[in-house]
């Protein structure tokens, strides 16, 4: 059985709710951030970088990393393309929210990562707000044409609906964005998205 290590409203929502897509048992593990689960002895032998999301395997052993986790439960799920050009374009999208995206997020809630220099931080910010707004509109314009991205429900949806969750918590002005906030509703009406976000105790 797979178990999920996750926590509340971050990146691992997206993997929260491709498990509950799924339909399939699998075990929540359910970290505390503010706490420091993520930084025990035990949790860093799982993921050396102590964060979420991570995914125990049936085997035993762990895989780590969004770009990882969501194609793996994606193929096992039937939600990943099965055309090739479809699946790299998918990885295409997978890499711009993992490398583009979510970085600018941090340099706005995290940017004692990118600088010891505290005095340097409003700096960080201040590029991190730019960049993710920019990347906001970006995901936007990815939507205009299609109801979800890979032209069926796949991983890669609940992947951007964290961004939209993240933008709404920092507000910015998620509502200019028709066609993300589009998805954002469709995604709402999913008993899955539900669930997630009773148990991580979310609101939109
Ligand atoms: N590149 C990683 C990023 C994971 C990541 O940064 N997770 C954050 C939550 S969104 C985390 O665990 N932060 C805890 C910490 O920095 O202590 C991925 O996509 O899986």
């Amino acid at each position: 059985m797979l178990s999920l290590f996750y926590a509340p409203g971050a990146c691992s929502m997206a993997a929260h709710i491709v498990m509950e897509e799924s339909g399939e048992a699998y075990q929540p593990k359910r970290m505390d951030l503010a706490k420091g689960d993520q930084k025990t002895a035990a949790y860093l032998k799982i993921h050396p970088l102590g964060r979420v999301p991570a995914l125990a395997l049936d085997d035993g052993s762990y895989l780590t990393e969004n770009t990882a986790i969501l194609p793996y439960l994606g193929q096992r799920f039937g939600l990943w393309p099965t055309d090739p050009l479809a699946q790299v374009r998918a990885l295409s999208v997978i890499g711009f929210f993992a490398t583009n995206v979510h970085p600018a997020f941090a340099h706005i809630r995290r940017p004692e990562r990118y600088t010891e220099e505290a005095s340097a931080h409003a700096g960080i910010q201040a590029v991190g707000q730019r960049m993710f707004l920019s990347h906001l509109h970006q995901i936007d314009a990815l939507y205009a044409d299609r109801e979800w991205l890979s032209g069926r429900y796949s991983v890669l949806d609940p992947y951007a609906w964290v961004f939209y969750v993240w933008g709404q918590r920092i507000g910015m002005p998620m509502s200019d964005l028709k066609n993300f906030t589009a998805l954002k509703d469709r995604m709402l009406q999913r008993a899955a998205v539900q669930r997630v976000m009773a148990d991580e105790g979310l609101s939109l």
